[in-house]
């Protein structure tokens, strides 16, 4: 009953309009099929993403190759295993590619599979995905992090930092979180027509005014804020992800300006910028490699500030680990596709739970219908999601998913404590 009879995989396009690979796996009649997302501030030690690199026709961006190792040869492989048993599945896959970041068979192709099979398995057993996870009782919602202005990479403002979010600690439900974004947002559209600025969005749906200096965007969020009869600070705060990976050159950021600057001044700017815009959340704060960097920050910050760790930790044991040894942030963020698969992305998030940091599930800026991480993140127990803005189909359609599971565990629904 619970055998995989097949598997297919087909080439369909995320919500930039790339080539990416949608996998369903079969029991039977009965399928369930996932697409895998993609992002564009990637880390050095993320999970390779395959894709047709010589092949001119998607512009060497097409995912055919891996396609078709999952049609050939995954298919027959994963034939008669339970689908249940999603360790053996995920291990099996792991094997078959042999190398440490998933560079032969791609780690897009593997995830495909992997979280295809999750959803199956859930499917056969009659329950919702967040009942298959690591939680079976006391279900509790994510805070979402909306990322409403977009810059760095998922956007050509200008603007130095990658996005700027708020999170709606007031809340009591998800429902009530999701709601006072939403006035926000639209206090902060105004406020940027009255400007003559454009209010179409980036990436992630978050708007992408041609403001190109971070504080200007921090004091329009402010005035958001305040105009929507919010406390900045208290009711909603305000969250970055800096992704400063992208801003370094010979360890010297240019994250406040165009400058590149010591890591010392950069982390008295921050502070003066927590103080004054009371941020709650810092991401990606420092480069990838810059360990020592991260660990200043954490301690001038007083362990007061979320401080999460994205191209950093990359979903990864190994770097989680030296990341706990060397002090060097308190959360993490949590990607499927950084890692390739459902179990190892379950270590991950263990081990996190283990040493006492907070787990953030997360979209990628090239997303796509798929809701898997909605449910992921309530069945991982994590604090928070972060999944862009309440715009674009992709966006919402995990907020919604979110919306249906507070709805359906009716009365017993609770959030997450966020402090
Ligand atoms: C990030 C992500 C998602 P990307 O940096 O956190 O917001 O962006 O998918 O481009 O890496
Ligand atoms: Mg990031």
């Amino acid at each position: 009953m619970s055998k995989i009879s097949k598997v297919i995989a087909r080439q369909v396009f995320d919500s930039r309009g790339n080539p990416t690979i949608e996998t369903e796996v079969f029991v039977k009649d009965i399928s369930a099929s996932a697409i895998c997302p993609s992002g564009a501030s990637t880390g050095t030690y993320e999970a390779f993403e395959k894709r047709d690199i010589k092949n001119k026709k998607y512009l060497g961006k097409s995912v055919l190759k891996p396609v078709e190792f999952i049609n050939k040869v995954i298919s027959k492989k994963l034939k008669n295993y339970n689908v249940h048993q999603q360790e053996k599945i995920d291990n099996l896959l792991i094997r078959l590619d042999g190398t440490k970041q998933k560079t032969k068979v791609g780690a897009n192709a593997i995830l495909s599979v992997s979280i295809a099979v999750k959803k199956l398995s859930s499917k056969i057993k009659r329950i919702p995905i967040y009942k298959n996870l690591l939680v079976n009782k006391n279900f509790k919602l994510p805070y979402p992090m909306m990322n409403i202005i977009n810059g760095g990479a998922h956007a050509n403002n200008g603007l130095r930092i990658q996005e700027f979010m708020i999170r709606p600690d007031k809340a009591k439900s998800f429902s009530e979180g999701v709601r006072m974004c939403f006035i926000v947002i639209n206090k902060l559209r105004d406020l940027i027509k009255k400007m003559g600025h454009s209010t179409s969005v980036g990436d992630e749906g978050g708007f992408a005014p041609m403001i190109n200096d971070n504080e200007s965007a921090l004091k329009l969020i402010v005035k958001a804020i305040n105009l929507s009869g919010f406390k900045n600070g208290k009711d909603i705060v305000i969250c970055l992800d800096v992704a400063a990976n992208e801003l370094i050159k010979n360890k010297r950021y240019s994250i406040h300006s165009k400058k590149y600057v010591s890591v010392d001044k950069t982390i008295s700017k921050y502070l003066k910028l927590i103080r004054k815009y009371k941020i709650k959340s810092i991401e990606d704060p420092f480069g990838e490699n810059d360990w020592s960097a991260w660990t200043k920050m954490l301690i001038q910050t007083n362990y007061k500030v979320q401080i999460v760790g994205d191209d950093l930790f990359v979903t990864n044991l190994e770097r989680l680990k030296i990341g706990f040894l060397n002090v060097s942030a308190n959360s993490i963020l949590i990607k499927l596709n950084q890692i390739g698969t459902v179990t190892e992305t379950l270590e991950v998030i263990k081990f996190a739970k283990l040493i006492g940091y907070k787990t953030i599930i997360s979209h990628r800026s090239g997303d796509s219908e798929d809701t898997f991480i909605a449910d992921f993140a309530v069945g991982t127990d994590s604090n928070q999601i972060k999944t862009g803005s309440l715009s674009r189909s992709e966006r919402v359609s995990k907020y919604n998913q979110l919306l249906r599971i507070e709805h359906n565990l009716g009365k017993k629904s609770k959030m997450h404590n966020i402090n």
